[in-house]
């Protein structure tokens, strides 16, 4: 009994010491996967965290501080419109678009390109044209400036905010409109022939919910994907006062739902409820498995257009607050990583499973690491370089039927089902010889069986 008894107790022990140990255990991994920066938890879901960055303040040690701790996209908050890229017809000046890029790409952020055709910020000698002669210009102008950063965008606003505002839901008035109402389409086919890996968005204020404006965009864009328009992505852009609209999330997702893209573009919320709709916004976005990410209008609230209404994530001297930690704790809460529409019922996850091209000699090879789960996937592709150091690689997947690519990270893709094609972005086409780089994508259906090949460009 006394032996018994002890070896009990000596069990008791053990089991008490294997839960303590466990519990310390599980709050190391806890605390490990609540992220710190608001890129890095957005990453946690695959998601990025951005915000607009001015050239001009590239010299502000504060400024870009913050900017490469924080953040992992950057959209140029004016130097890449057409003003700035062509202030003289067919001179193309890229000089602060570039300064901007470069800064990004060597701090391993992405960059949305921001805005090939806009009402506003048109250069004089545009505002002066008309009909097929401004036709002929604007679509020269996405032709150029799309071709210039070719496989260095993550994304295009190729037309920004050409909707009207009030309630007909119709397209507004404007030099562009006039040439005629298929101006849009023109544009995002111009914009694919020119930079095929760029994701091809329309963007535009005033749509957070669902109302007369936004349904007229939805309604383009519905007609765009049937008559197989190239179309990636819609901006919401976001510029909010003290609330956000009650169906905010229901109106990404039914954009979602026509299969494209959605993207929190130019957020910014004035008032005293600002922290709490921070976080409805990125709740919204954690919602929904096709919003791609969230980029703020700015970095302090000294940086923000919106003067004097603290609109942003970080006060005047760059101190983190309320609104940022609102935003932190959204994105850590975690999110949805399957569209709604297919089960997400999760069954045991497969054990990954890898498959690896054949090495062609100066080139590169791709590998996927598969994890699946009842509807849905996470694929993890490696690409390695041969014996010669890559400047840029294509990586073409082949998916079996019924399985259909969702969201992608860190590669442009161009399809989303059957065979699909994966370019490099602008801070990973470049790896050394006998390295390594990888990308990822997540997608309904079944990946079992993909295989891929590589190819350096
Ligand atoms: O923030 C931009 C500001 O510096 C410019 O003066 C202004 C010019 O129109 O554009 C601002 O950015 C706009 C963005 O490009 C499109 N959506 C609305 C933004 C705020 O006006």
């Amino acid at each position: 009994m006394k032996t018994t008894s002890r070896s009990l107790s000596r069990a008791a022990l053990a089991s008490t010491l294997l839960a303590a140990s466990l519990g310390a255990t599980l709050l190391l991994a806890t605390s490990a996967g609540a992220a710190t920066t608001l890129g890095a938890s957005a990453a946690q879901t695959g998601r990025y965290f951005g915000t607009a960055v001015s050239a001009g303040k590239l010299g502000d040690s504060t400024y870009v501080g913050i900017l490469n701790r924080e953040f992992t996209m950057v959209t140029a908050e004016n130097e890449m419109k057409w003003d700035a890229t062509e202030p003289t017809q067919n001179q193309f000046t890229y000089g602060n678009g570039d300064r901007i890029l470069n800064q990004a790409v060597s701090n391993g952020q992405r960059v949305r390109g921001h805005a090939l055709l806009w009402h506003q910020q048109q250069p004089g000698w545009a505002q002066g044209l008309s009909g097929s002669a401004l036709r002929q210009a604007a679509i020269n102008h996405v032709t150029q400036v799309a071709t210039h950063y070719k496989g260095k965008v993550y994304s295009w606003d190729v037309v920004n905010e050409a909707f009207a505002d009030g309630g007909g839901g119709g397209r507004r008035d404007s030099n562009l409109q006039r040439t005629g109402n298929d101006w849009i389409e023109a544009a995002f086919r111009a914009a694919r022939a020119a930079d095929p890996g760029a994701k091809l968005c329309y963007n535009d204020y005033n749509t957070d919910g669902v109302n007369a404006k936004s349904t007229g965009i939805y309604t383009m864009v519905q007609d765009f994907k049937s008559r197989g328009v190239p179309i990636d992505c819609v901006g919401f852009q976001s510029h909010l006062s003290n609330s956000a609209p009650g169906d905010y999330q229901a109106n990404l997702q039914r954009f979602a739902d026509l299969g494209v893209e959605v993207q929190i573009t130019e957020l910014d919320i004035s008032g005293s409820n600002q922290a709490a709709v921070y976080g409805t916004v990125t709740r919204a976005c954690m919602a929904v498995a096709r919003c791609a990410g969230i980029t703020v209008w700015g970095i302090r609230d000294s940086d923000s257009w919106r003067t004097g209404e603290n609109p942003l994530l970080f006060d005047n001297n760059g101190n983190k607050k309320a609104a940022y930690t609102s935003v932190l704790d959204a994105l850590n809460a975690g999110g949805s990583t399957t569209t709604p529409t297919t089960p997400t019922t999760p069954t045991t996850p497969t054990t990954p499973t890898t498959t690896t091209t054949t090495p062609q000699p100066g080139g590169c090879t791709s590998s996927v690491s598969l994890n699946s789960w009842n509807g849905g996937f996470v694929a993890t592709v490696k690409v390695t370089a041969g014996s010669t150091a890559l400047t840029g690689w294509t990586v073409t997947t082949n998916l079996p039927s019924g399985a259909t690519v969702t969201n992608g990270w860190s590669a442009a893709n161009s399809g989303t089902s059957g065979t699909v094609t994966w370019t490099n972005v602008g801070y990973n086409g470049s790896v050394a010889a006998g390295q390594s780089t990888e990308f990822g994508f997540q997608g309904t259906g079944s990946a079992d069986g993909v295989t891929s090949s590589c190819a350096a460009r």
